[in-house]
């Protein structure tokens, strides 16, 4: 079937501020999405420079920054924190791998919804400003914590950035309408429109993840929503919802907080998983093992993530027979996520494995994401979460989670897509340098923050010299060296900037499938033009003894090896 005539109204030239500011072709937004969320990313990784510099150095000249003030410890550790879970895990993720392959690899044109598409994204820069301008308000950014928990962020008190606080609240809002747009948008397209033979169990493994993470977000930030309108009429009319004083409840925000905030965990874990899956059978000649089972395992998370949110409040004063409760469930939930790990693992056996970079990445969350989940048990279980709580063993615990995710799983999929997203090859000797660099960089920050936080290093203190246990001079050691390994790590993504940059014009032309997988994004050129195939795939069932039913047939067999 040829599509030429339903695209004849595209092939008009399209003037620069239309193509690259008003598009409303998928491919475009998602780069958009993904620009952005690469610049916010670095802004936050910015903010944590200056943030360990003065754990090191108190009080010292931090480079590029002066002296960092305790207010202005207070407003990077905040929107550090925001930025890298709103403004760049979320954006790369969920918008920018979205809406790059939800069309591609369901084989057809474009998103159902272009215009709300287009819309989304605006609504995200919007919020990315709004975020920016906070810094630049009377009093400057808001400093309470990106868990905004009342008074500090609502009582006029205790709250020190009343017009940065508000700023914060109205962009973390915009943002969350974004998604909300681009949610019903992924999830419309996938519903109702793939390419002819494609079932609903053909689709790639990373597009589920996907739109489960889209439902989970749908279904997750409607009473964050409501708290922040609420939080905001405290803040600015003294209503006083989260206010004891006035009959309020400063532990109502908590749960309103966390019944989003985990299963937003969830909601970028996913679709890291999703990546990493791909990655993984491509590199490793193989079917996922146990395509189903990772399904059904999937969704059994999802439901499971809703009933977990309060292990957050373990020590904010809630029934210790709830604290039991939610203890349980925690420990569940790592079971399917285990689960999926083991399938991966088992994709792996007897293969013949390329170890390109996207693979280095891919297996690199794998064990990474383990010191993650490993470490969440004593977390989960209330017993031992009240020693460990708001200490740093809580910080490098979802570190250990979310820079699988967020910077790890990321990079696995901008290596493997970056020759169709672009239509060349990255360099992989930089690639590996990159590699191994961010992620020995990235073990040497965290685990000694494991220590010095069982040791008692309370999270968000300006100065440890200020109390007798923590000034010592081997925890001092500890967090200097943390400090080194995280100016170490962003150090070394000025290799992978130089790559991903100048492989646009010099890199080695891909070609349609530089890896020869199967799935049907590398059917169509690299980069895809406007309308993504000259004639929309077809999906076929070969009886191959190792094909994966639905794929392209032109790419099969791949398995020679297996
Ligand atoms: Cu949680």
């Amino acid at each position: 079937m040829t599509i030429d005539h339903a695209h004849d109204t595209h092939h008009h030239e399209e003037g620069f501020f239309k193509k690259y500011f008003w598009s409303t072709d998928h491919k475009m937004i998602a780069k958009q999405y993904l620009f952005t969320g690469m610049f916010m990313g670095l802004m936050g990784g910015f903010f944590a420079y200056a943030l360990r510099m003065q754990q090191a150095f108190p009080g010292k000249t931090v480079p590029l920054y002066g002296v960092v003030t305790p207010t202005l410890y207070n407003a990077l550790a905040t929107n550090h924190g925001t930025i890298m879970i709103f403004w760049f895990a979320m954006p790369v993720l969920i918008a920018a791998f979205g809406n790059y392959l939800i069309p591609l690899m369901i084989g057809v044109d474009d998103m159902v919804f272009p215009r709300i598409n287009r819309l989304s994204y605006q609504v995200f820069l919007l919020s990315a400003i709004v975020l920016i301008a906070s810094f630049f308000v009377p009093g400057g950014a808001f400093g309470g914590a990106w868990t905004a928990y009342p008074p500090l962020s609502a009582n006029a008190n205790y709250n020190l950035t009343p017009w940065g606080a508000s700023l914060w609240l109205v962009a973390v809002a915009l943002e969350f309408v974004a998604f909300l747009l681009g949610g019903i948008n992924f999830i419309t397209t996938f519903m109702n429109s793939r390419a002819p033979g494609m079932k609903m169990f053909d689709i790639p493994m990373v597009l589920w993840t996907i739109i489960i993470a889209s439902i989970l977000f749908m279904a997750s930030v409607g009473p964050l929503i409501a708290g922040a309108i609420m939080l905001l009429f405290d803040q600015t009319m003294s209503i006083g919802f989260f206010d004891p004083a006035k009959g309020g409840d400063p532990v109502l925000w908590q749960h309103l907080f966390w019944f989003f905030g985990h299963p937003e965990v969830y909601v970028v874990l996913l679709p890291a998983m999703g990546i990493v899956a791909e990655v993984i059978t491509v590199f490793a000649r193989k079917k996922l093992f146990g395509y189903k089972t990772v399904f059904y395992t999937m969704v059994g998370t999802g439901a499971l993530s809703f009933v977990v949110w309060a292990h957050h409040q373990f020590i904010a004063g809630i029934d210790p027979r709830m604290a039991n409760l939610f203890t349980i469930t925690t420990v569940l939930i790592s079971i399917p996520i285990a689960e999926m790990c083991f399938v991966y693992i088992a994709t792996l056996y007897k293969a013949s494995i390329e170890f390109s970079t996207a693979m280095l990445f891919a297996l690199a969350f794998l064990a990474e994401f383990f010191i993650g989940g490993v470490t969440g048990i004593f977390l989960g279980a209330s017993g031992s979460d009240i020693y460990f709580h708001d200490t740093y063993f809580v910080v490098a615990h979802f570190h250990y989670t979310f820079v699988p995710i967020a910077i790890i799983g990321v990079m696995a999929g901008l290596y493997f897509w970056y020759p169709k997203m672009f239509g060349r090859m990255m360099d992989e000797k930089l690639g590996k340098i990159h590699f191994w660099g961010t992620v020995i960089s990235f073990n040497c920050i965290f685990i000694p923050l494991f220590y010095t936080g069982a040791a008692g290093d309370q999270r968000r203190i300006y100065n440890y010299q200020n109390f007798p246990h923590t000034n010592t001079e081997f925890l001092s050691d500890l967090r200097t060296f943390a400090t080194i390994s995280m100016v170490s790590m962003l150090l070394f993504q000025i290799p992978f900037l130089y790559n991903f940059f100048v492989s646009m014009k010099k890199g080695k032309v891909a070609g349609k499938n530089p890896w020869k997988s199967n799935t049907l994004e590398w059917v169509a050129d690299s980069p895809p033009p406007h309308g993504n195939f000259k004639e929309l795939p077809e999906v076929y069932r070969p009886p191959y003894e190792y094909s994966v039913p639905g794929r392209a047939q032109d790419y099969w067999p791949q398995n020679e090896k297996a």
